[in-house]
């Protein structure tokens, strides 16, 4: 057990510490080096309270103490072969279908629009879609606040869309997960407003429902992911949770009624036909009981107060493996967990085979560099994200698998925060993608970036649509700041970056509808779009299809080991993958040493590098067109050898 006594040494070999400790750094911009030094390492907790206990707060320690002896286990660490699954294998496609293609013309996507375009996503060699949220919703999160779990919202289309998209996705041998977002639901919930109608309703335990401070104040200090307090005033002394908007009330995961009921609508849905869910933030699930204040330095530090005492809690691997027994297990349907704050270690624990929990996880670790969080207006150098994926496949042992991704709908265009310089996106766009596709895992490509789609040029507040934009807008202008001063802000790290419209064509609105879309759509459609980018050789979405149909060419390729070569050499990526003679079950029989050689220049500056690939390998694939072959790489140079 941990306390008091307990050295940075011990701390630093718990799980939860390791990861814990790695995040604080990584929020402050430092190294692991602070932690590994001998001398930090001998220090016990108690003499860091006696330097640091005003910095920190007096309930740091008890809390972070608390929070380590709350888990047990470690995770697994001898390496065993990675057991063939086909998530394992797929490459996966996030369809966020507001915007992604419009069939009846209120410019808004729906499900008819979907289906008018998997033929496009098969030829493009996606394996497997994730639809965020359709849902029955206010749209006050754009689906993310759920009215009504079994019902479609009518502007996406109905029950019998879904079925039809469900069966036309699996005739073209594809797969389908839905968002499942049971952290919170609408405050237009029946089970919110029965909650809300009769104090004795068996649903208000469905809730976190609270009587407020003597003074009137919320229960406690948390903050929403959304900006303002995380408490809605009900009346003048009650309360209700909710971590994101104001509409979005959280989840009482304690009551065994209500994970009844969550067991009950995954079955419905796999019924269904769905071949599983991404869970939405399905890490919060699990509050400290009695909801305690957060610590001041950890909320300044993380962002929102109260967030160690929800992102790891008590109950989430009791949870998650009983929602596995009773829902997923039985149709042996697929779970990618969002887990924001997770780290590592952490992430071992929730998705390791032996725990029958999940089989994957959204880590964040790798969307901003150390010292950075979305709404800083810097530069995100790729050497970070080279040995975050380093390290993380080096740690794998077998037990757990990989997610790869670098977009989806909260976040920025990677590309427009590596090098907004649109003259260096095609060759940025193929390096990135090349990364997703190549490297070790599981790859989710985001609706757009086969495309190589940048950051929108918003101008005005009114272009926005995004609630956790439009919250954080009045927050900075309540701070002081200006309308120019919030705006670019917004700029910089609005989630509405990735919610613009897919462009298919040329046509007005770029295809996605007839009628005006329901969010800006800028002029870049007319020559970034699915059709112009099809018919030439040269485009990013041609170099996707590429880089799937090499993946799919050989046998055993998602579980072909991985090598790293020059680790230290700094803008330099490289790494082969090396497919083993026997291949996995799964799959045909394999090639026996066939290598796949990857070398990429990761500045935006014309390097030079060693070749290091074998004498015999061939170019297969390369971003920039050459006729002879040395060792300077162009800006973002890609090179995949065969
Ligand atoms: O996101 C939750 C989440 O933690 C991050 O996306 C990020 O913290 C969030 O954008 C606020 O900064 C999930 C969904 O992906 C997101 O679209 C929803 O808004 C959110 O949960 C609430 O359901």
């Amino acid at each position: 057990m941990i306390s008091m006594q307990s050295r940075v040494r011990d701390i630093y070999a718990h799980p939860i510490g390791r990861d814990v400790l790695d995040k604080i750094l990584m929020q402050m911009g430092r190294s692991s080096k602070w932690i590994t030094n001998p001398f930090v390492g001998s220090l016990r907790l108690s003499t860091l309270k006696k330097f640091l206990g005003s910095t920190l707060g007096d309930d740091f320690f008890d809390t972070f103490i608390a929070l380590l002896n709350s888990e047990p286990d470690k995770p697994r660490t001898d390496r065993v072969a990675d057991k063939p699954s086909w998530w394992k294998e797929a490459v996966f496609y996030q369809i966020y279908p507001i915007s992604f293609q419009d069939s009846n013309g209120d410019g808004l996507g729906d499900l008819q629009g979907i289906i008018q375009r998997l033929d496009i996503l098969q030829d493009l060699g996606i394996d497997a879609l994730w639809l965020c949220p359709v849902y029955d919703s206010p749209l006050d999160d754009n689906g993310y606040d759920i009215r009504n779990y079994r019902k479609i919202h009518q502007q996406f289309g109905s029950l019998e869309d879904m079925d039809e998209l469900i069966a036309a996705v699996h005739a073209r041998g594809m797969r389908i997960i839905m968002d499942l977002v049971v952290n919170h639901s609408s405050d237009e919930h029946p089970f919110f407003l029965e909650a809300l109608k009769d104090p004795n309703s068996p649903k208000r335990d469905y809730y976190f429902i609270r009587q407020g401070k003597e003074d009137g104040s919320p229960p406690n200090n948390w903050k929403s992911f959304f900006s303002g307090p995380a408490w809605k005033k009900l009346d003048d002394k009650t309360y209700a949770l909710h971590l994101f908007s104001s509409k979005q009330m959280d989840f009482n995961w304690d009551s065994p009624a209500f994970r009844k009921e969550v067991a009950g609508l995954v079955r419905w849905w796999l019924e269904r036909g769905i071949d599983g869910f991404r869970l939405d933030v399905i890490n919060y699930i699990s509050k400290q009981p009695g909801l305690p204040d957060g610590n001041r330095f950890i909320g300044d530090l993380m962002e929102y107060t109260g967030i160690e005492h929800y992102f790891y809690g008590p109950k989430l691997h009791a949870y998650l493996h009983e929602l596995r027994q009773k829902a997923f297990e039985p149709y042996g349907a697929f779970s990618v967990g969002e887990t924001p704050g997770i780290g590592l270690q952490m992430g071992k624990l929730l998705t390791q085979d032996h725990r029958q929990e999940l089989d994957l996880i959204f880590n964040f670790d790798h969307l901003e560099t150390p010292g950075h969080v979305r709404f800083d207006d810097y530069l995100y150098d790729l050497n970070f994200l080279k040995h975050y994926y380093l390290d993380y496949s080096k740690a794998l042992t077998g037990h757990e698998w990989l997610s790869l991704y670098l977009e989806n709908h909260d976040n920025p265009r990677m590309s427009s925060k590596v090098n907004p310089d649109p003259s260096l996106r095609d060759p940025l766009s193929k390096l990135l993608i090349t990364i997703l596709l190549l490297l070790k895992g599981t790859p989710f490509l985001f609706q757009g970036q086969e495309l190589g789609r940048g950051n929108q040029a918003f101008t005005c507040l009114d272009e926005f649509r995004d609630v956790e934009s439009l919250n954080k807008y009045q927050a900075l202008l309540d701070e002081g700041k200006s309308e120019e001063e919030a705006l670019a802000v917004l700029l910089t790290g609005s989630r509405d970056h990735s919610r613009i419209v897919m462009a298919w064509d040329d046509s007005l609105h770029g295809g996605f509808s007839s009628a005006q879309p329901w969010i800006k759509q800028d002029d870049l459609y007319k020559e970034v779009n699915v059709d112009a980018q099809r018919d030439n050789p040269d485009s990013i979405w041609r170099f996707t299809q590429d880089l799937i149909r090499l993946r799919k060419s050989i046998a055993g390729f998602a579980y072909s080991d991985i090598h790293f070569f020059e680790e230290g050499r700094k803008d330099y990526f490289c790494w082969e993958r090396r497919i083993k003679a026997e291949s996995s079950p799964s799959q045909k029989a394999g090639h026996s040493g066939q290598v796949i050689h990857v070398a990429m220049n990761l500045s935006a500056e014309g390097k030079d590098f060693p070749t290091l690939q074998k004498a015999d390998a061939q170019l297969a694939i390369c971003n920039y067109p050459h006729k002879a072959v040395t060792t300077f790489f162009e800006p973002y140079e890609v090179r995949i050898w065969q």
